[in-house]
């Protein structure tokens, strides 16, 4: 890194913090001062969560829900959080803007009608080993491989080789159960209900409702992941198991899924796969089956106006990508998988991803602060605003200059608190490094062109 290479004359630089979503302001100027002063803050943690108990307060016998609509009731039920657990997995006196990434940011945080609300949390609070990088060995057919070999383990991945060989035994047992199952037929005749949802680069969602709530095992995953055969992503509903039998157009399996509920598993992120890479997640503010088929994160009033499902909280879920013809090069605990429709390169499903709130000004280039790092491109032209949105577990900040030589007086977001945004503004070409002045191995330089 040459920080100071390509600059041309002195800094030029004007520095801006953005607060611009009324309800989730987070700072006016320096970054969130309850962040380095937690005592002084009395907001309550975000969540919407209804004061639930555990799961045996469900009114729906999972033995009798049949149609969707019960599938639904059932699982958001069961799963959905109380308050306690719910506020567990935000840092206390949390405020946020919208921003992050499902499937590569610890938060996701979006913008409604209602304001700005979490929609997602991933991994435990001490970050994850997400391998999603392709040159990495982190598709199922990939780990098989390299357990198989006996060759060393990329430190990547931070496993020992008795880790990799039960978690690679534990992917085989459930490989077994959805070569078993690659007939959509065989999932109706067992019992599963389709969601009737066919997400992009997931695919829809058969649950398996006498399963929900049963526990871990990698042989009775509670869900099996279809998609259309003919490659399309439709819009709309996608047919349905009727009388054990499947009526739609004709499906291809894709994959598998988990959801245990917090009753089941606890709150804190579920120790089940052997090793790091299984990346449970929470949703938040989920609305499922409204009449288009898709799934939004409008407000509860707006969901069942339009006849969805709302959950206002609803996990523990993963993907466990285990099916040999959608071996998935973006890691087999993913959250997307690219070889499923829309077919796509595995590196570009992220910027397609990326959620952004009403303060990001067209044309705004965005970093996630995620995993210890600043990601994403960090070019921008002359007057282009550089978006930095913390969705990690911790503050960070976004400091001009570097550990030995700080430049504080050109900008200096202070103490970025989850889920908070900070944007620069460069006004001469050159490149500019920052670092985190809590962590001070997260270095990055910006490129800034005319
Ligand atoms: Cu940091």
């Amino acid at each position: 890194m040459t920080p100071a290479g390509h600059q041309r004359g002195r800094f030029a630089i004007a520095a801006v913090t953005t607060c611009l979503v009324v309800a989730a302001c987070s700072s006016g100027n320096g970054g969130l001062e309850s962040a380095g002063n937690t005592t002084g803050s009395t907001t309550p943690p975000p969540t919407t969560a209804p004061a639930t108990t555990a799961v045996p307060t469900t009114t729906i016998d999972p033995t009798e829900a049949r149609t969707i609509e019960q599938v639904n009731a059932y699982v958001a039920e069961a799963a959905a959080f109380d308050q306690v657990g719910a506020d567990a997995q935000f840092p206390a006196g949390l405020k946020f803007s919208a921003g992050g990434a499902p499937g590569y940011s610890r938060y996701v945080f979006r913008e409604n009608s209602s304001g700005v609300v979490p929609t997602l949390v991933e991994g435990p609070l001490t970050g994850t080993v997400r391998c999603q990088d392709e040159a990495l060995p982190c598709s199922y057919l990939e780990l098989k491989a390299l357990a198989e070999s006996g060759a060393p383990i990329p430190a990547a991945l931070e496993m020992t080789p008795d880790e990799l060989t039960e978690l690679v035994g534990q992917l085989d047992t459930l490989s077994a159960f959805a070569e078993a199952h690659r007939d959509v037929n065989s999932a109706c005749a067992e019992g599963f209900v389709s969601d009737q949802i066919q997400t992009p680069n997931m695919g829809s969602h058969f649950y398996q409702p006498q399963w929900l709530g049963d526990g871990f095992d990698p042989a009775r995953p509670e869900i099996l992941l279809y998609a259309r055969a003919d490659g399309q992503v439709p819009d709309g509903p996608i047919g349905q198991c009727v009388d054990g039998a499947w009526q739609g157009e004709p499906m291809q399996l894709v994959g598998t899924s988990f959801i245990i509920p917090p009753a089941v598993i606890g709150n804190q992120h579920p120790e089940t796969f052997a090793g790091p890479l299984d990346n449970w997640h929470i949703h938040y503010n989920l609305c499922r089956g409204n009449s288009q088929g898709r799934d939004t994160f409008v407000p509860r009033s707006e969901c069942e106006a339009a006849g969805g499902n709302f959950s206002a909280a609803l996990g523990w879920m993963i993907h466990a990508w285990v099916d040999p013809q959608h071996d998935n090069q973006l890691g087999v605990f993913s959250m997307w998988n690219s070889t499923i429709a829309p077919v796509s390169d595995a590196n570009t499903i992220l910027e397609t991803r990326e959620v952004r709130g009403s303060d990001f000004p067209a044309g705004a280039q965005q970093s996630l602060i995620s995993d210890f790092l600043y990601n994403g491109k960090l070019d921008v032209a002359v007057g282009q605003p550089l978006f930095f949105n913390n969705v990690d577990a911790v503050p960070h900040t976004v400091t001009a200059g570097t550990p030995r030589d700080p430049k504080l007086g050109d900008f200096d977001s202070g103490l970025l608190a989850p889920g908070s945004n900070f944007a620069v503004t460069f006004d001469e070409p050159g490149t500019y490094s920052l670092f985190c002045a809590l962590h001070t191995d997260m270095v990055a330089t910006v490129t800034v062109t005319e």
